[in-house]
């Protein structure tokens, strides 16, 4: 008997066909289950920080005594201190905030030895305010100054060395970077990688973790940079270099736990869940300080045709139909049999 199909197609075409079909099999199948298989890289999505809010706001009064009412503020380090300065007086006045922690500034200095300080110095801030008008002074102070007191004086000559001085103190709590991250029942952190950037030192960081299944866990951040944690032995690891912190993320879904710490430098902080099990499954992530994250490929998906696979589809493709084409000309395949010649 005769093959119908066949024979409607052109010979060249019949020979080719072998050929078309394998590459759409491999396009179609191969790349995806690749893909799924994780054979291609992939990682997770990042977190990355945010600055918290944290801001404070102080009114500082100015007066001919010549003073400033009151003589210190407070504020948080790794927040902004915004200065309302009124100047009650009839003569102008300076809000000239020194650059140098926890030095005092010497009322016998002349006021051209003042001026020469904040020349060589510089000011965190410097407001001149004229007579009965005010202004604002917004100062941002970074996470690595807590306890640390800065003196501000007006540099109006001689109100300075006549009393006009005061300091700003700030407090070491004060809010630095924000990250967030879930727990999962399949022993996971989602996202795995989380991201800081950040130039001062040391880093206040708060990470709001949420548990999104029924399984207690723990967040807990090696308290060395690019150290690589075993399962085998992050017990023995963490009680020779203790962890940055160790907070317990409660069980049930919706449950959360601050985990705040300081990080001292830059580098690449590992973390992970100390309930038992948990890390030797998976339960790990990466929290980079001041240093780039490692590039990220979106999740492989078999649901979600991505480039690559319809680049790498039409490759195989193309190659198909070139191996066809080139075995249709060089006549490699036999001759399908004559009709009429064996069926006979
Ligand atoms: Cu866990």
């Amino acid at each position: 008997m005769t093959d119908a199909r066949a024979r409607r197609l052109s010979p060249p075409l019949r020979r080719a066909l072998p050929w078309l079909v394998a590459a759409l099999l491999v396009a179609t199948f191969g790349l995806p289950t690749a893909a799924a298989l994780g054979a291609l890289p992939s990682a997770p999505a990042i977190g990355y920080s945010h600055a918290e809010k944290g801001n404070t706001t102080a009114t500082l009064n100015m007066t001919d005594a010549p003073a400033f009412s009151p003589r210190s503020l407070n504020g948080s380090a790794g927040s902004t201190l915004s200065v309302h300065l009124v100047n009650q007086g009839a003569y102008p006045h300076s809000f000239t905030l020194s650059k140098v922690p926890n030095v005092v500034l010497n009322p016998s200095w002349t006021p051209a030895r003042l001026d020469s300080f904040f020349a060589e110095n510089g000011s965190l801030a410097n407001v001149s305010v004229a007579p009965g008008s005010s202004s604002w002074a917004n100062v941002s102070f970074n996470s690595s100054v807590g306890g640390d007191s800065f003196e501000f004086v007006s540099t109006v000559p001689y109100q300075f060395q006549a009393g006009m001085w005061g300091f700003v103190n700030l407090t070491a709590s004060g809010p630095g970077l924000l990250l967030m991250d879930n727990t999962t029942d399949s022993y996971s952190f989602v996202p795995a990688v989380l991201a800081a950037n950040t130039s001062h030192y040391p880093l206040v960081i708060d990470v709001l973790v949420t548990n999104t299944g029924n399984l207690g866990h723990t967040f807990t951040v090696a308290g060395q940079t690019n150290v690589t944690l075993s399962p085998a032995t992050f017990t023995t690891y963490f009680a020779q270099f203790p962890p940055l912190v160790n907070a317990p993320v409660p069980g049930g879904a919706g449950s959360t736990v601050w985990a705040n710490f300081t990080v001292p430098g830059p580098g690449v902080y590992q973390y992970i869940c100390t309930v038992s099990g948990h890390f030797a499954n998976g339960m790990t992530g990466f929290l980079y300080v001041g240093v780039a994250p490692p590039p990220q490929a979106a999740p492989p998906s078999t649901a979600v045709v991505e480039s690559w696979v319809l680049v790498g589809s039409g490759v195989l493709l193309a190659f198909g139909i070139l191996a066809a084409t080139f075995a249709t000309l060089a006549g490699r395949f036999p001759s399908a049999p004559k009709d009429g010649s064996k069926h006979h």
